[in-house]
């Protein structure tokens, strides 16, 4: 096991993935930049290091600084946290080269899975059900017209360096499909150097269903349930809950399944989620992300599992806690992600939350790196907490987040609560009758 870990994050998650090494007897070192100075996970940990000012490329990108704080405090291995160097695998890399572990995959897995291309073609390789499309690269307009007449309009264009969202152009009908692959190639090649794009089916009332997976390091891959993600605003997640109000039993473990295998052939080690569109039935592969995701604890209350300790676990050589057969599903969780913006326009609102005061009772979890008197720094994301909720039902688990969101005061600042309020007692939201347009067109009509 591991002596000390570096935690290369800040907020929340820096919290979360604290706790879990403080609860495995593992000493904590922290970097921070200069606006940081303050938070909650520089206060708590063993050690901290400050490596640079706000700017995240000057700080929590910073490699070089990264490494420098690893060797200064002798830490044995890194956990990134979600965003900023979590799925760089350059940075995989070097750390391997210091002899420091990274905890997460190897880099050539993240760097299969940052190519959307190659992670499209390793899934369908793998028996994962992928969306109809182009086989890679399409570069020509002639092959683009085959493949779109071939897989039906509406299509989407999408970059190989994109994903979560960037550099992706639909074409409704054939008049549309120049414009979109040119203007997508081009877009492209400006935004990551890379003007790889592909076609697929574009799908028109899909639900966002991922799939939590682990390998354990030593070939056997296991999956932790789906999380549904549909609801969403311009590809920020806002609201997550598992199990999926879409899926029964059998298609949770038939997908589950296929997933679990597909890790274990990989050889991949460590914790990843498998996006898909689901519509009609049907799974549709999207993307894999190789990192330890926001929404982790609407899993880990229904599995009953730290996700974060059999990351740390598995990085260690100690393979997973449980098998498949072990992990067991157990009623219903939502999570709320409560951002610094103003509930109906989303512009973020830093400054000084003069008054926080959390809900509690059963089934709550909040997990957030602020307090009352903390001044949110303009630099970074939004997100200052999640409120997680869990039920032995769904109608349980939405009772108890109505309470929890009434007892939630968050004095100073704009949040997003009084959203999740109104979310909380509408019919299509009681009735889990949502896709990944739903939110964007209720936010709409409210205006
Ligand atoms: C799609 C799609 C429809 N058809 N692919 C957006 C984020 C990226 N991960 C994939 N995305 C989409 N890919 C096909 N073939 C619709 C989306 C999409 C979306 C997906 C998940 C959650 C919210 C979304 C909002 C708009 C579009």
């Amino acid at each position: 096991m591991f002596q000390k870990i570096l935690i290369a994050n800040r907020g929340e998650i820096a919290l979360r993935v604290l706790r879990a090494c403080k609860e495995l007897g593992i000493q904590t070192v922290v970097v921070h930049s200069t606006a940081d100075a303050d938070a909650m996970h520089v206060r708590l940990a063993d050690e901290s290091v400050c490596i640079g000012p706000p700017p995240s490329r000057d700080s929590y990108l910073n490699i070089h600084q990264i490494v420098a704080a690893c060797e200064i405090t002798g830490a044995d291995a890194v956990h990134p946290g979600y965003g900023f160097l979590s799925e760089n695998a350059k940075f995989a890399d070097i750390l391997a080269a210091h002899n420091i572990t990274f905890i997460g995959p190897s880099g050539d897995h993240i760097r299969i899975m940052g190519d959307k291309i190659e992670a499209k073609r390793t899934a369908k390789r793998l028996g994962i059900p992928v969306v109809p499309g182009s086989d890679g690269a399409v570069t020509d307009q002639k092959e683009a017209r085959r493949i779109a007449a071939e897989i039906g309009y509406p299509v989407i264009i999408k970059a190989s360096a994109g994903g979560g969202g960037r550099g992706m152009k639909v074409a409704l009908t054939e008049d549309d499909l120049e414009i979109a692959l040119q203007t997508a190639s081009t877009e492209a090649g400006a935004a990551f150097g890379d003007d790889a794009v592909y076609i697929e089916k574009y799908l028109q009332k899909p639900r966002h269903i991922e799939v939590q997976v682990f390998g354990d390091g030593f070939g056997r891959g296991v999956h932790f349930g789906e999380r549904d993600c549909s609801l969403q605003r311009r590809h920020q997640k806002v609201w997550e809950e598992a199990p999926s109000p879409a899926l029964n039993a059998e298609e949770r473990a038939r997908i589950g399944g296929i997933c679990a295998k597909a890790i274990a052939d990989l050889g991949y080690s460590g914790a990843g989620t498998i996006e898909f569109l689901y519509e009609n039935g049907e799974f549709y592969f999207i993307e894999m992300n190789t990192r330890l995701q926001v929404e982790h604890p609407v899993t880990e209350a229904i599995t009953g599992i730290d996700l974060v300790h059999e990351q740390i676990r598995v990085a260690s050589g100690g393979g997973l806690s449980v098998r498949q057969e072990d992990i067991k599903f157990n009623g219903h969780a939502i999570e709320c992600r409560i951002n610094a913006e103003d509930p109906r326009t989303f512009t973020p609102s830093p400054g000084t939350i003069t008054h926080f005061h959390t809900p509690g009772g059963l089934g709550i979890r909040v997990d957030s790196g602020v307090y009352s008197g903390y001044k949110i720094p303009p630099y970074y994301d939004s997100l200052i907490g999640k409120l997680i909720v869990h039920g032995r039902n769904r109608v349980e688990c939405m009772m108890r987040l109505r309470r929890a969101l009434d007892e939630f005061v968050v004095d100073g600042i704009k949040t997003t609560l009084p959203l999740f309020r109104d979310l909380v007692g509408n019919a299509d939201i009681a009735n889990g009758d949502y896709d990944i347009h739903w939110l964007e067109k209720y936010l709409a009509k409210e205006e």
